[in-house]
């Protein structure tokens, strides 16, 4: 299958090239190599040395990768160059990992938020205005976010697979059912670009049939996978700042330096997890098993456990021995949430989920034990305040 990687210079894109190349698809990696750029802005790095993406890709033909070509190319402000190259590469499939995904990035100003809600939301709209002008048959497979669903109360209730089932009441008494989007709560400017992604796929699936696989992914922990720990020049990126640096990761850091755990507020936020090899499972499970033609948007919840981030701390203590401190938080979310998600799709189809307990927190700390020096303890606080009243109790607590 020839499958465009958009995005796939990044922390989830360049896993899932390696691996799609190394099943036998035909590759090309595209992405515009913002995210290294905002690294540069920020004066951060990722905790591992990754190389340039050209050396990414001599390495992995070297070492008997099947190769891989790479387009530089803005898909949110290059229309004419994205539609190009679909009416050359002629693709069966794309996926489309090529946003901003941050949520602190992306609450950190106005000029932040404005650029996640601009890039992203016209990169996934320029995808599917282009898709239906190449007059192709192309399966979209997006990363969208287990965000869209919100983190308020669910009050027990199951998250279902992207569709909620619904009763209306008539004017009459009587009452119909009706299978609806699941309604969305977004947490941060990120997010909310999730949920109009999401508006946009029902609507051009609807007027054009076009064909899409939404992955709802929870957070993803870990870091390489076995191809890219091939090669040290394949290494996949670390983030561990306070803006792009994500939970589980992030505390696995921390233990591995003796920084103390950074709680946010009471710890009592429950998120969904998968790690990075099972990211990469899905991704290509997801591509090879497409949505029939005029089938509706299929989505899945890729996620495969859930934790309270209080209680993860607390396991990642107990394994090293890390203190936990409990910091005012910079985000204006709910203290506490219940999150009972419905992943039964993967499951179906065969992904066996790797989970907390088998032995992969240790390998993340080695890891970061392995780099601890190209650490910036200066840039592990997390700044970015959603509100001003948020922003007033980080300074009063500072
Ligand atoms: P990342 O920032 O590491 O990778 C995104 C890549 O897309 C980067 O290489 C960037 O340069 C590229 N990109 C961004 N805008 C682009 C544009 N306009 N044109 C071309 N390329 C562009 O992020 P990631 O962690 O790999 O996330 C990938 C996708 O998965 C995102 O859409 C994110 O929302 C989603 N996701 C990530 C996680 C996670 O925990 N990392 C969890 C759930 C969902
Ligand atoms: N948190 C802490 N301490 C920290 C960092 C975070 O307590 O040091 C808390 C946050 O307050 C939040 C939770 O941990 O309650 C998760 O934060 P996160 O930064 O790990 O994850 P999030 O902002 O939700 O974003 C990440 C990815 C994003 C993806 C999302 C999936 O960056 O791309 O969409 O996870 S999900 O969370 O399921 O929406």
């Amino acid at each position: 299958m020839k499958v465009l990687v958009l995005g796939g210079d990044g922390f989830c894109g360049w896993p899932c090239a390696v691996n799609l190349a190394d099943a036998g698809h035909d590759v090309v990696v595209v992405d515009n190599l913002s995210r290294r750029k905002i690294d540069i802005d920020l004066e951060v790095e990722s905790l591992t040395p990754i190389t340039s993406i050209s050396e990414r890709l001599r390495a992995w033909e070297q070492v008997g990768g099947k190769a891989m070509r790479f387009v530089h190319l803005d898909i949110a402000h290059e229309y004419d160059r994205l539609l190009e190259l679909l009416r050359s590469e002629r693709p069966d499939s794309v996926v489309h990992f090529a946003e901003q995904r941050a949520a602190p990035y992306s609450m950190k100003s106005s000029a932040t938020k404005r650029y996640t809600v601009d890039n992203n939301v016209n990169g996934t709209h320029n995808l599917l205005a282009a898709i239906v002008e190449s007059g192709l048959d192309v399966h979209i497979v997006h990363l969208g976010t287990m965000g869209v669903y919100g983190y308020g109360s669910h009050r027990g209730a199951t998250i279902p697979e992207g569709y909620l089932t619904v009763e209306v009441p008539q004017a009459d008494g009587s009452r119909f059912t009706e299978k609806i989007l699941h309604p969305t709560d977004p947490g941060s400017v990120y997010h909310m670009t999730k949920t109009l992604d999401q508006l946009l796929f029902f609507y051009y699936n609807k007027n054009d049939a076009i064909r899409v696989t939404d992955l709802h992914q929870g957070i993803v922990w870990g870091t390489n996978t076995a191809l890219t720990d091939r090669d040290p020049r394949l290494t996949n990126r670390f983030d561990y700042d306070g803006d792009y640096g994500t939970v589980l990761n992030r505390f696995l850091m921390q233990a591995a330096i003796g920084y103390p755990l950074t709680v946010h507020g009471t710890g009592g936020q429950t998120r969904a997890f998968i790690h990075i090899r099972d990211s990469v499972r899905c991704v290509q499970l997801a591509l090879e098993n497409p949505p029939t033609s005029g089938e509706k948007v299929k989505i899945f919840n890729q996620m495969t456990e859930s934790h309270q981030v209080g209680q993860l701390a607390q396991k990642v203590a107990d394994l090293t021995g890390a203190e936990i401190r409990y910091q005012a938080n910079p985000r204006k979310e709910a203290i506490e949430n219940d999150l009972i998600v419905d992943n039964r799709c993967f499951i179906e189809l065969g992904l066996k989920p790797t989970t907390l307990d088998d032995g992969l927190l240790a390998e993340v700390v080695d890891v970061a034990r392995r780099w601890a020096d190209r650490c910036d303890r200066s840039r592990i606080p997390c700044l970015s305040a959603w509100t001003t009243r948020q922003a007033e109790a980080l300074r009063t607590h500072a």
